[in-house]
């Protein structure tokens, strides 16, 4: 995984109603490109290099993993997205939403698609003077000067002045929650999700380790004998997991995202026991489940049923390729009733039968939206 990078934006409108183009676009940039980490005061410029109406002008630093690449295609369609349309003709015109690419890192692009440090940035004090006032101490790679020295320097003549206007931080899924879990029923996309968002937020997995269990290829071959021990060794299982990983890590600097979550255990067991084998489990596990740390948010991945057996039979787990329509029913009937019955558990429940988040990032986005 790449690490993450910090970046500095400059953000620019002078049609319409700029401030909340700004918004618009900062919005996107905390959903598509990464954490938005501070945004300057909003200032109020006229234009530069051309005669047109006032600008509004920002800067913005965050972080991303993204590269360089990725970085420009993903601006080019946030502007496209907040209402950007290039006009035919070379040099500049009024626009919507300007979004420039400053600084990443100390680090020199020369491609046909970027170029960084953004190469009139120090003849422009609407970038210098938002810059300055949220990197004062960053180096400019090629001035090897900092951005505050580079905008004292600065000969820039065009008015700038500050607003009050306001424009607000979009909080990044790691602030906002601590201890994701992911559920779904089998073949819902827990994992693939748990991933791609542990990816994205540089946040600590804690994965089901379903192979691990001798007893479920037997119970797929004989569900009355071996119910029972499955069961148990599951919850054995994943009571331990659960109290060692997220006692290991710190659920207070730590961003946790899980594909499961303890209680699928009962769902399951409810499923597949006797009325007196249920009995003696349930016993075992409201001892557990007590002591268990809940997610600050529950996610439940809903797929129908011709869908998620179309994802087993794809991921081809030969143990799992006799499991029928029904069985996948009752599950998902003991998820709904679980979530149901819990009124303080934060639950989400996203219906992914139309998405394929996988790959599909706009369907993956989507999801994000919503969390
Ligand atoms: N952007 C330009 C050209 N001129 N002038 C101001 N005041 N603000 C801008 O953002 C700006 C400009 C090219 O992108
Ligand atoms: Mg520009
Ligand atoms: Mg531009």
């Amino acid at each position: 995984m790449n690490k993450a990078k910090t970046i500095y934006l400059s953000l620019g409108s002078n049609q319409g109603n700029r401030l909340e183009y700004l918004q618009k676009a900062i919005n996107l940039i905390g959903m598509r490109l990464g954490t938005v980490e501070t945004i300057s005061t909003t200032y109020k410029t006229d234009s530069w290099g051309f005669i047109g109406d006032y600008f509004l002008n920002i800067c913005v630093s965050m972080s991303s993993n993204f590269t360089p690449e990725r970085l420009i295609k993903e601006v080019l369609e946030i502007e496209k997205i907040v209402g950007r349309v290039r006009p035919l003709h070379t040099g500049f015109a009024s626009r919507v939403i300007d979004i420039d690419i400053l600084l990443i890192e100390n680090e020199i692009i020369n491609t046909e698609k970027l170029t960084v440090p953004h190469p009139k940035m120090l003849r422009r004090n609407f970038v210098l003077v938002p810059l300055a006032e949220i990197a004062p101490n960053c180096v400019h790679p090629i001035a090897q000067k900092t951005i505050f020295e580079c905008s004292k320097e600065c000969t820039d003549q065009n008015f700038i002045e500050r607003t009050d206007l306001k424009l607000t931080r979009p909080v990044p899924l790691q602030e906002k929650y601590n201890y994701i879990a992911i559920e779904g029923n089998i073949g819902a996309g827990k994992t693939s999700l748990t991933h791609l968002i542990a990816q994205d937020f540089n946040a600590k997995t804690v994965l089901e380790r379903f192979a691990d269990n001798p007893f479920l290829p037997k119970f797929y071959e004989d569900n009355e004998r071996y119910a029972f021990p499955l069961e148990m060794s599951f919850l054995a299982d994943r009571y331990q997991q659960l109290s060692d990983d997220l006692a290991q890590f710190d659920l207070f600097k730590n961003f946790i995202v899980s594909d499961y979550y303890i209680f699928k255990s009962l769902i399951f067991a409810q499923v597949t026991l006797q009325h007196d084998e249920f009995f003696l489990y349930r016993k075992m596990f409201d001892v557990m489940y007590k002591d268990i740390t809940k997610p600050d948010l529950y996610i439940y991945l809903y797929q129908n049923t011709d869908r998620l057996l179309e994802n087993i039979k794809k991921r081809g787990r030969s143990y799992e390729q006799n499991i029928s329509a029904k069985y996948l029913d009752k599950i998902h009937k003991g998820y709904a009733s679980f979530i149901q019955s819990e009124e303080h558990l934060n639950t989400l429940i996203i219906d992914v039968s139309d998405m394929d988040f996988v790959n599909n990032t706009d369907d993956y986005q989507r999801i994000l939206s919503m969390l």
